[in-house]
Protein backbone atom coordinates (compact mmCIF):
# COMPACT_ATOMS: atom_id res chain seq x y z
CA UNK A 1 0.00 0.00 0.00
CA UNK A 2 1.40 3.45 -1.31
CA UNK A 3 1.05 6.47 1.23
CA UNK A 4 -1.84 8.18 -0.94
CA UNK A 5 -3.50 4.56 -1.09
CA UNK A 6 -3.36 4.78 2.90
CA UNK A 7 -4.88 8.08 3.13
CA UNK A 8 -7.48 7.51 1.17
CA UNK A 9 -8.02 3.90 3.07
CA UNK A 10 -8.26 6.12 6.28
CA UNK A 11 -10.83 8.85 4.64
CA UNK A 12 -13.14 6.09 4.08
CA UNK A 13 -12.86 4.85 7.55
CA UNK A 14 -12.93 7.93 9.46
CA UNK A 15 -14.64 10.34 6.80
CA UNK A 16 -11.67 12.77 6.78
CA UNK A 17 -8.25 12.91 4.70
CA UNK A 18 -5.31 11.76 7.91
CA UNK A 19 -3.16 14.74 8.96
CA UNK A 20 -0.33 13.08 7.64
CA UNK A 21 1.01 9.51 6.55
CA UNK A 22 4.30 8.29 8.40
CA UNK A 23 6.50 5.03 7.39
CA UNK A 24 8.89 2.81 9.79
CA UNK A 25 10.46 -0.12 8.30
CA UNK A 26 11.12 -3.74 9.56
CA UNK A 27 15.26 -4.77 10.22
CA UNK A 28 17.72 -7.28 9.14
CA UNK A 29 20.40 -7.49 12.03
CA UNK A 30 23.88 -8.08 10.22
CA UNK A 31 25.56 -9.33 13.30
CA UNK A 32 24.83 -8.92 17.14
CA UNK A 33 22.64 -10.89 18.21
CA UNK A 34 21.25 -11.38 22.17
CA UNK A 35 23.94 -8.16 22.84
CA UNK A 36 21.51 -5.53 22.93
CA UNK A 37 19.77 -6.47 26.93
CA UNK A 38 23.76 -7.23 27.34
CA UNK A 39 24.84 -3.07 26.70
CA UNK A 40 26.38 -4.77 23.32
CA UNK A 41 27.25 -3.96 20.17
CA UNK A 42 24.45 -5.02 17.17
CA UNK A 43 24.72 -3.76 13.89
CA UNK A 44 20.79 -4.05 11.94
CA UNK A 45 19.89 -2.21 8.76
CA UNK A 46 16.49 -1.14 7.41
CA UNK A 47 15.00 -3.40 5.11
CA UNK A 48 12.61 -1.99 2.36
CA UNK A 49 9.10 -4.03 3.71
CA UNK A 50 7.78 -1.00 6.11
CA UNK A 51 4.33 -0.40 8.55
CA UNK A 52 2.42 2.50 7.09
CA UNK A 53 0.34 4.56 9.82
CA UNK A 54 -2.00 7.57 8.42
CA UNK A 55 -3.13 9.44 11.78
CA UNK A 56 -5.23 12.79 12.57
CA UNK A 57 -5.30 13.77 16.41
CA UNK A 58 -8.48 13.36 18.31
CA UNK A 59 -9.52 16.11 21.24
CA UNK A 60 -12.10 13.26 23.38
CA UNK A 61 -9.45 10.58 25.07
CA UNK A 62 -10.00 8.50 22.53
CA UNK A 63 -7.55 6.03 20.70
CA UNK A 64 -9.78 4.33 17.45
CA UNK A 65 -7.01 2.34 15.62
CA UNK A 66 -7.46 0.26 12.40
CA UNK A 67 -5.22 -2.14 10.09
CA UNK A 68 -5.23 -3.33 6.97
CA UNK A 69 -3.84 -6.50 7.85
CA UNK A 70 -5.90 -7.89 10.44
CA UNK A 71 -9.88 -8.85 10.27
CA UNK A 72 -12.46 -6.88 11.79
CA UNK A 73 -13.39 -3.37 11.98
CA UNK A 74 -12.45 -0.09 14.22
CA UNK A 75 -10.86 -0.72 17.60
CA UNK A 76 -11.68 1.92 19.60
CA UNK A 77 -9.81 2.60 23.03
CA UNK A 78 -10.23 5.00 26.29
CA UNK A 79 -6.72 6.68 26.76
CA UNK A 80 -7.52 6.80 30.96
CA UNK A 81 -8.10 2.85 30.38
CA UNK A 82 -5.11 1.89 29.39
CA UNK A 83 -2.92 -0.42 31.12
CA UNK A 84 -0.28 -2.88 31.05
CA UNK A 85 -0.21 -6.75 29.98
CA UNK A 86 -4.43 -6.12 29.08
CA UNK A 87 -4.13 -6.25 25.39
CA UNK A 88 -3.35 -9.36 23.72
CA UNK A 89 -3.88 -8.81 20.17
CA UNK A 90 -2.26 -6.55 17.64
CA UNK A 91 -3.54 -3.22 19.48
CA UNK A 92 -1.19 -3.36 22.06
CA UNK A 93 1.80 -2.04 19.93
CA UNK A 94 0.15 1.09 18.57
CA UNK A 95 -2.08 1.76 22.40
CA UNK A 96 1.24 0.48 24.21
CA UNK A 97 2.99 3.84 22.45
CA UNK A 98 0.31 5.73 23.42
CA UNK A 99 0.25 4.69 26.94
CA UNK A 100 4.70 5.03 27.28
CA UNK A 101 4.31 8.34 25.66
CA UNK A 102 1.38 9.98 28.12
CA UNK A 103 3.45 8.20 31.45
CA UNK A 104 6.32 9.43 29.90
CA UNK A 105 4.39 13.35 30.49
CA UNK A 106 3.59 13.76 26.75
CA UNK A 107 0.22 14.89 26.39
CA UNK A 108 -1.77 12.94 24.15
CA UNK A 109 -5.18 13.53 23.48
CA UNK A 110 -6.23 11.12 21.29
CA UNK A 111 -5.82 9.85 17.53
CA UNK A 112 -7.53 8.25 14.75
CA UNK A 113 -4.92 5.37 13.26
CA UNK A 114 -5.13 3.20 10.17
CA UNK A 115 -2.10 0.90 10.11
CA UNK A 116 -0.91 -1.37 6.81
CA UNK A 117 2.73 -3.64 7.05
CA UNK A 118 4.42 -5.26 4.55
CA UNK A 119 7.14 -6.79 7.11
CA UNK A 120 6.60 -10.29 7.83
CA UNK A 121 4.88 -11.28 10.72
CA UNK A 122 7.09 -14.05 12.83
CA UNK A 123 9.80 -13.86 10.88
CA UNK A 124 12.18 -12.20 12.93
CA UNK A 125 11.82 -9.07 10.62
CA UNK A 126 10.82 -6.69 13.38
CA UNK A 127 7.14 -6.53 12.39
CA UNK A 128 6.35 -4.75 15.62
CA UNK A 129 8.95 -2.32 16.15
CA UNK A 130 8.25 -0.92 12.91
CA UNK A 131 4.08 -0.81 14.22
CA UNK A 132 5.24 1.11 17.42
CA UNK A 133 7.86 3.31 15.67
CA UNK A 134 5.65 4.54 12.78
CA UNK A 135 3.04 5.93 16.01
CA UNK A 136 5.53 7.04 18.02
CA UNK A 137 6.71 9.37 15.26
CA UNK A 138 3.58 10.30 13.94
CA UNK A 139 2.12 11.57 17.42
CA UNK A 140 5.66 13.02 17.83
CA UNK A 141 5.15 15.04 14.83
CA UNK A 142 1.11 16.01 15.30
CA UNK A 143 1.27 16.61 18.98
CA UNK A 144 4.76 18.53 18.46
CA UNK A 145 7.09 16.84 20.99
CA UNK A 146 10.28 16.88 19.84
CA UNK A 147 11.75 13.70 21.06
CA UNK A 148 14.30 12.64 19.77
CA UNK A 149 14.76 9.44 17.59
CA UNK A 150 16.74 7.53 19.97
CA UNK A 151 14.09 8.77 22.77
CA UNK A 152 11.43 7.75 20.64
CA UNK A 153 13.08 4.40 20.07
CA UNK A 154 12.86 4.40 24.50
CA UNK A 155 9.72 4.51 24.31
CA UNK A 156 8.60 2.25 22.55
CA UNK A 157 10.94 -0.58 23.62
CA UNK A 158 9.08 0.67 27.33
CA UNK A 159 5.67 0.49 25.44
CA UNK A 160 7.08 -3.60 24.24
CA UNK A 161 8.59 -4.19 27.84
CA UNK A 162 6.00 -3.29 29.70
CA UNK A 163 2.73 -2.69 27.97
CA UNK A 164 2.75 -5.47 25.83
CA UNK A 165 5.19 -7.72 27.84
CA UNK A 166 8.14 -8.92 25.79
CA UNK A 167 11.36 -8.69 27.47
CA UNK A 168 13.33 -7.35 24.61
CA UNK A 169 16.26 -4.89 24.12
CA UNK A 170 16.34 -1.73 22.55
CA UNK A 171 17.94 -2.77 18.98
CA UNK A 172 14.51 -3.45 16.71
CA UNK A 173 13.35 0.04 17.32
CA UNK A 174 16.53 1.54 17.10
CA UNK A 175 16.92 0.34 14.03
CA UNK A 176 13.57 1.23 12.67
CA UNK A 177 13.69 4.86 13.84
CA UNK A 178 17.34 5.70 13.09
CA UNK A 179 18.54 3.47 10.38
CA UNK A 180 20.26 5.25 6.63
CA UNK A 181 19.19 4.21 3.23
CA UNK A 182 22.62 2.30 2.08
CA UNK A 183 23.80 2.08 5.75
CA UNK A 184 24.18 -0.18 8.39
CA UNK A 185 23.93 0.95 11.95
CA UNK A 186 26.70 0.13 14.25
CA UNK A 187 24.78 1.04 17.63
CA UNK A 188 26.62 0.80 20.80
CA UNK A 189 23.41 -0.34 23.00
CA UNK A 190 24.98 0.75 26.43
CA UNK A 191 25.06 4.96 25.62
CA UNK A 192 22.78 4.52 22.52
CA UNK A 193 26.05 6.11 20.52
CA UNK A 194 25.50 5.45 16.96
CA UNK A 195 27.78 5.27 13.59
CA UNK A 196 26.22 4.50 9.87
CA UNK A 197 28.41 2.26 8.55
CA UNK A 198 28.16 2.09 4.50
CA UNK A 199 26.77 -0.96 3.48
CA UNK A 200 26.19 -0.84 -0.64
CA UNK A 201 26.82 -4.51 -1.31
CA UNK A 202 25.45 -4.03 -4.71
CA UNK A 203 28.26 -1.91 -5.52
CA UNK A 204 30.77 -4.88 -4.81
CA UNK A 205 28.60 -7.59 -6.73
CA UNK A 206 27.77 -9.30 -3.40
CA UNK A 207 23.73 -10.05 -2.02
CA UNK A 208 22.32 -10.68 1.45
CA UNK A 209 19.31 -12.89 1.25
CA UNK A 210 16.82 -13.33 3.66
CA UNK A 211 15.13 -16.52 3.92
CA UNK A 212 12.18 -16.40 5.76
CA UNK A 213 11.92 -20.39 6.77
CA UNK A 214 8.07 -19.73 7.87
CA UNK A 215 8.45 -20.98 11.50
CA UNK A 216 6.59 -18.26 13.67
CA UNK A 217 8.32 -17.26 16.40
CA UNK A 218 7.63 -14.43 19.90
CA UNK A 219 9.52 -13.03 22.07
CA UNK A 220 6.72 -13.05 25.03
CA UNK A 221 7.04 -16.98 25.40
CA UNK A 222 9.47 -18.07 28.00
CA UNK A 223 12.61 -19.04 25.63
CA UNK A 224 13.78 -15.19 24.86
CA UNK A 225 13.45 -14.02 28.97
CA UNK A 226 15.17 -17.16 29.78
CA UNK A 227 18.19 -16.70 27.94
CA UNK A 228 17.87 -12.81 29.11
CA UNK A 229 17.80 -14.13 32.88
CA UNK A 230 20.77 -15.94 32.12
CA UNK A 231 22.94 -13.10 30.82
CA UNK A 232 21.78 -11.19 33.97
CA UNK A 233 22.69 -14.08 36.20
CA UNK A 234 25.99 -14.33 34.36
CA UNK A 235 26.99 -10.48 34.62
CA UNK A 236 25.56 -10.64 38.60
CA UNK A 237 28.31 -13.95 38.90
CA UNK A 238 31.01 -11.92 37.41
CA UNK A 239 30.56 -9.10 39.75
CA UNK A 240 29.85 -7.05 36.11
CA UNK A 241 27.03 -4.60 35.22
CA UNK A 242 26.50 -5.97 32.11
CA UNK A 243 27.90 -9.38 30.22
CA UNK A 244 29.30 -6.01 27.99
CA UNK A 245 31.86 -5.67 30.53
CA UNK A 246 33.72 -8.33 30.17
CA UNK A 247 36.85 -8.22 27.71
CA UNK A 248 37.17 -10.59 24.80
CA UNK A 249 40.88 -10.93 25.85
CA UNK A 250 39.60 -12.13 29.67
CA UNK A 251 36.82 -14.38 28.36
CA UNK A 252 38.97 -17.59 29.48
CA UNK A 253 39.46 -16.39 32.66
CA UNK A 254 35.84 -14.82 33.31
CA UNK A 255 34.50 -18.68 32.38
CA UNK A 256 36.84 -20.26 34.74
CA UNK A 257 35.37 -18.29 37.13
CA UNK A 258 32.16 -19.38 36.72
CA UNK A 259 32.91 -22.91 37.95
CA UNK A 260 29.88 -25.43 37.15
CA UNK A 261 27.33 -22.98 35.68
CA UNK A 262 27.11 -24.34 32.36
CA UNK A 263 24.27 -22.67 31.04
CA UNK A 264 25.59 -19.50 31.92
CA UNK A 265 28.76 -20.30 30.91
CA UNK A 266 27.72 -20.53 27.35
CA UNK A 267 25.46 -17.81 27.18
CA UNK A 268 28.42 -14.92 28.71
CA UNK A 269 30.54 -16.98 25.91
CA UNK A 270 27.76 -16.00 23.41
CA UNK A 271 27.45 -12.61 24.09
CA UNK A 272 31.23 -11.85 24.52
CA UNK A 273 32.59 -13.33 21.66
CA UNK A 274 29.10 -11.98 19.32
CA UNK A 275 30.39 -8.49 20.60
CA UNK A 276 33.78 -8.63 19.33
CA UNK A 277 32.04 -10.17 16.27
CA UNK A 278 30.38 -6.82 15.78
CA UNK A 279 33.22 -5.14 16.21
CA UNK A 280 35.55 -7.23 13.78
CA UNK A 281 32.72 -6.87 11.08
CA UNK A 282 32.55 -2.84 11.51
CA UNK A 283 36.25 -2.58 10.92
CA UNK A 284 36.20 -4.85 7.72
CA UNK A 285 33.27 -2.97 6.26
CA UNK A 286 34.99 0.12 7.23
CA UNK A 287 38.36 -1.44 4.93
CA UNK A 288 36.33 -1.54 2.38
CA UNK A 289 36.31 -5.73 2.77
CA UNK A 290 32.80 -7.41 3.02
CA UNK A 291 33.51 -10.89 1.21
CA UNK A 292 35.84 -10.75 4.54
CA UNK A 293 32.77 -10.77 6.78
CA UNK A 294 31.02 -14.06 5.64
CA UNK A 295 33.19 -16.26 7.87
CA UNK A 296 31.85 -14.28 10.51
CA UNK A 297 28.02 -14.69 9.88
CA UNK A 298 28.44 -18.09 10.22
CA UNK A 299 30.57 -18.33 13.29
CA UNK A 300 28.18 -15.84 15.13
CA UNK A 301 25.65 -18.52 13.61
CA UNK A 302 27.48 -21.48 15.38
CA UNK A 303 27.58 -19.62 18.62
CA UNK A 304 23.56 -18.85 18.73
CA UNK A 305 22.74 -22.86 17.36
CA UNK A 306 24.91 -23.91 20.10
CA UNK A 307 25.78 -22.21 22.91
CA UNK A 308 22.75 -19.51 22.85
CA UNK A 309 20.86 -22.59 21.78
CA UNK A 310 17.95 -20.64 19.56
CA UNK A 311 18.88 -22.13 16.45
CA UNK A 312 15.91 -24.48 14.57
CA UNK A 313 15.82 -27.28 12.25
CA UNK A 314 14.88 -24.67 9.72
CA UNK A 315 17.54 -22.12 10.47
CA UNK A 316 20.22 -24.42 10.10
CA UNK A 317 19.16 -26.00 6.82
CA UNK A 318 19.61 -22.42 5.14
CA UNK A 319 22.80 -22.09 6.67
CA UNK A 320 24.34 -25.83 5.94
CA UNK A 321 22.85 -25.30 2.19
CA UNK A 322 23.85 -22.20 2.01
CA UNK A 323 27.30 -23.04 3.34
CA UNK A 324 27.97 -25.93 0.91
CA UNK A 325 26.49 -24.22 -2.02
CA UNK A 326 29.20 -20.96 -2.32
CA UNK A 327 27.72 -18.68 0.52
CA UNK A 328 30.38 -16.35 1.79
CA UNK A 329 28.45 -16.73 5.12
CA UNK A 330 24.86 -17.30 6.54
CA UNK A 331 23.66 -17.14 10.05
CA UNK A 332 20.06 -16.97 11.51
CA UNK A 333 18.91 -13.36 12.24
CA UNK A 334 16.98 -12.09 15.43
CA UNK A 335 15.21 -13.29 17.83
CA UNK A 336 15.60 -17.01 17.01
CA UNK A 337 13.64 -19.85 17.66
CA UNK A 338 12.41 -19.63 14.02
CA UNK A 339 12.33 -16.48 11.24
CA UNK A 340 14.78 -15.57 9.14
CA UNK A 341 18.27 -16.08 7.82
CA UNK A 342 20.63 -14.22 6.08
CA UNK A 343 22.69 -15.45 3.47
CA UNK A 344 26.12 -13.21 1.89
CA UNK A 345 26.69 -14.41 -1.48
CA UNK A 346 28.24 -13.09 -5.09
CA UNK A 347 25.24 -11.72 -6.97
CA UNK A 348 25.83 -14.67 -9.67
CA UNK A 349 25.27 -17.14 -7.16
CA UNK A 350 21.77 -15.71 -5.80
CA UNK A 351 19.51 -17.69 -8.12
CA UNK A 352 21.03 -21.11 -7.74
CA UNK A 353 21.66 -20.98 -4.02
CA UNK A 354 17.92 -19.74 -3.42
CA UNK A 355 16.83 -22.52 -5.32
CA UNK A 356 19.12 -25.00 -3.57
CA UNK A 357 17.92 -24.12 -0.40
CA UNK A 358 14.33 -24.62 -1.23
CA UNK A 359 15.28 -27.98 -2.79
CA UNK A 360 16.41 -29.04 0.33
CA UNK A 361 13.43 -27.75 2.66
CA UNK A 362 11.20 -29.50 0.44
CA UNK A 363 13.51 -32.58 0.36
CA UNK A 364 13.11 -32.21 4.54
CA UNK A 365 9.26 -31.93 4.14
CA UNK A 366 9.86 -28.31 5.51
CA UNK A 367 7.23 -25.23 4.54
CA UNK A 368 8.57 -23.54 1.53
CA UNK A 369 10.73 -20.85 2.77
CA UNK A 370 10.31 -17.23 1.26
CA UNK A 371 13.53 -15.57 0.09
CA UNK A 372 14.38 -12.10 -1.02
CA UNK A 373 16.98 -9.68 -1.37
CA UNK A 374 18.04 -7.39 1.53
CA UNK A 375 18.64 -3.58 0.26
CA UNK A 376 19.49 -1.00 3.09
CA UNK A 377 16.50 0.98 2.84
CA UNK A 378 15.95 4.43 4.52
CA UNK A 379 14.61 4.22 8.64
CA UNK A 380 11.14 6.31 9.65
CA UNK A 381 10.11 8.89 7.95
CA UNK A 382 6.98 11.39 7.31
CA UNK A 383 5.74 10.89 3.85
CA UNK A 384 2.82 12.82 3.48
C1 LIG B 1 14.63 -9.56 19.22
C2 LIG B 1 14.60 -8.46 20.26
F1 LIG B 1 13.50 -7.68 20.08
C3 LIG B 1 15.86 -7.59 20.17
O1 LIG B 1 15.85 -6.66 21.23
C4 LIG B 1 17.12 -8.45 20.23
O2 LIG B 1 17.37 -8.91 21.53
C5 LIG B 1 17.02 -9.60 19.23
O3 LIG B 1 15.81 -10.34 19.39
C6 LIG B 1 18.16 -10.56 19.37
O4 LIG B 1 19.35 -9.94 18.99
O5 LIG B 1 14.57 -9.04 17.92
Amino acid sequence: MGAQQAADRFAELYGAEPEGVWAAPGRVNLIGEHTDYNDGFVMPFALPHQALASVSRRTDGILRLHSADVEGGIVELRLDALAPESDPEWTAYPAGVVWALREAGHEITGADVHLSSTVPTGAGLSSSAALEVVIALALNDLYDLGLQRWKLARLCQRAENVYVGAPTGIMDQTASACCEQGHALFLDTRDLSQQQIPFDLAAEGLRLLVVDTQVKHAHSGGEYGRRRAGCEKGAALLGVDALRDIPYDELDAALARLGDEEEVIRLVRHVVTEDERVERTVALLRAGDPRSIGPILTEGHASLRDDFRISCPELDLVVDTALAHGALGARMTGGGFGGSAIVLAEATDVDTLTKTIEEAFAAASFTTPRAFEAVPSAGARRLV
